[in-house]
């Protein structure tokens, strides 16, 4: 992508509402557009981030077992009063009447319709288990929407709901589900510690909310340090290890169940990207959710839902990655792997140099974003830096000069001079291209 064509619609000052570090780097880099109150348009960089952070939830997902469905934002008010929600969610709720005055609501989760799908198409034991998940819009409105994306009144989450048999199978479905949310999570570069939680107006028994590691994190958190490192390996997930392990909010933090010693103990700051819970037939008894079992028997399926808040974790990434000059992405997420930085432009032989390096990384399959715009090396330098892109490549007036070029790694700041030709090798072997 040339810079030149793309819309980019940065900002030079910091814009007066936003009160946190993402929310003010996501105006400032054009990511996002408010529309209305804790609602957003997504822009191209951000959708670009948006749709990356999703492919990695939907891997993860289908790694699990589960499978994708697309269930739709307004439903019908009548589903929602099976389940007693319709009354108990409250001003929360978006209310909505049709043209016959039919009431309909605009979903801020889906238990309720997923049950329904359940109850008429799961009839027999041999049907389950089965996990389904969408990555679809939910409305919640939200009394104090802030922080951009991070707390919205619109906002995108992956929802994922498990039917089993009995409370063994149900946790064989909780369990898959917290280690693919430990491999999603790992994959973006980011620590999100299981801490028990709460399970408020979703009802539960068992459930545990994912807490992304933030200095500026909204929630207080105590942990085992040994849960750092299973979360940071991704890889292959010792469940049982990680289950035995401590993990609280502030307000569930008693120092009287608390048995991990003082020095092992470690406090932090968290932003809740991801929710899981079980709860047993909550949903399923009031809606007759039930199979044939293998002796005629009627058994009513046992049920959990899995939530990660996937704009939100847009919030979450850059307040876990940035500095003063800006954001950094995780490669796993950045908008493009590449900045190529042309610090003569207009000059003939540094345009058709930028040019070559451009088409070759293009075929390469490295995502560059060519900065070919007739702008100053100061004001591309700190553009750069701020819409974080892992890695800049800089041609200009020494580039003629002595044929070299300079690559600068934005999470270290460090910067390499070398040849084209092992520029591009060195960077295919540290992106894979
Ligand atoms: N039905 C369950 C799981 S499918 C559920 O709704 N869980 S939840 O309420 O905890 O939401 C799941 C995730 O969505 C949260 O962990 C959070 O990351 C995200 N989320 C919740 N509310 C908002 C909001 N107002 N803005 C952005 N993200 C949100």
């Amino acid at each position: 992508m040339r810079l030149s064509h793309y819309f980019l619609p940065t900002l030079k000052e910091n814009p007066g509402e936003a009160q946190i570090v993402s929310h003010r780097l996501m105006l400032r880099t054009g990511m996002i557009f408010q529309a209305s109150s804790g609602i957003y348009a997504w822009l191209p960089m951000g959708r670009r981030v948006l749709r990356k952070i999703e492919q990695i939830v939907r891997e993860e997902q289908d790694r699990a077992g589960a499978q994708e469905i697309l269930m739709p934002t307004i439903q019908s008010a009548d589903l929602w009063r099976e389940s007693g929600r319709y009354d108990a969610y409250g001003e929360e709720m978006l209310r909505i009447a049709d043209r016959h005055e039919r009431e309909m609501l605009y979903s801020p989760t889906a238990e309720e319709l997923v049950t329904d799908i359940a109850r008429k198409h799961i009839k027999s034991y041999r049907d389950v288990p089965k996990m389904m998940y969408q990555i679809q819009w939910k409305f919640r409105d939200e009394i104090r929407p802030r922080f951009g994306v991070m707390r919205g009144r619109e906002f995108l989450m992956k929802d994922c709901y498990s039917f089993d048999l009995d409370y063994e199978g149900a946790l064989v479905s909780y369990r898959k589900m917290l280690e693919a949310y430990i491999k999603t999570f790992s994959r973006m570069g980011l620590t999100a510690i299981p801490v028990k939680a709460d399970s408020g107006a979703i009802g539960g028994d068992l459930s545990q909310e994912f807490q992304v590691l933030a200095a500026t994190g909204e929630s207080l958190i105590f942990y085992d340090r040994a849960l750092d490192e299973i979360v940071r390996q991704g890889g292959v997930v010792d469940v049982d290890r990680l289950m035995s392990l401590y993990a609280a909010e502030e307000g569930l933090h008693d120092p009287h169940i608390c048995k991990v010693p003082q020095d092992q103990l470690k406090t932090a700051r968290g932003i809740e990207v991801g929710h899981i819970f079980y709860f047993a037939t909550k949903y399923s008894d009031p809606f007759k959710a039930s199979v044939v079992g293998k002796n005629g028997e009627s058994i009513t399926l046992h049920m959990g839902s899995y939530g990660i808040g996937v704009s939100r974790l847009v919030g979450a990434l850059i307040e876990a990655n940035h500095d003063e000059n800006g954001i950094i992405w995780p490669e796993a997420v950045a908008p493009f792997t590449v900045g190529l930085l042309n610090l003569k432009p207009g000059d003939g032989k540094c345009d058709a140099l930028c040019e070559d390096i451009y088409h070759k990384l293009l075929t390469q399959k490295v995502e560059v974003l060519y900065d070919d715009r007739n702008e100053r090396a100061g004001a591309k330098f700190a553009n750069m830096d701020l819409i974080g892109l892992p890695w800049q490549i800089r041609v200009g007036a020494r580039t003629l000069e002595t044929g070299k070029i300079e690559i600068k790694y934005r999470r270290t700041g460090e910067i390499q001079e070398l040849s084209l030709e092992s520029a591009l090798n060195y960077l295919k072997e540290r992106v894979g291209a």
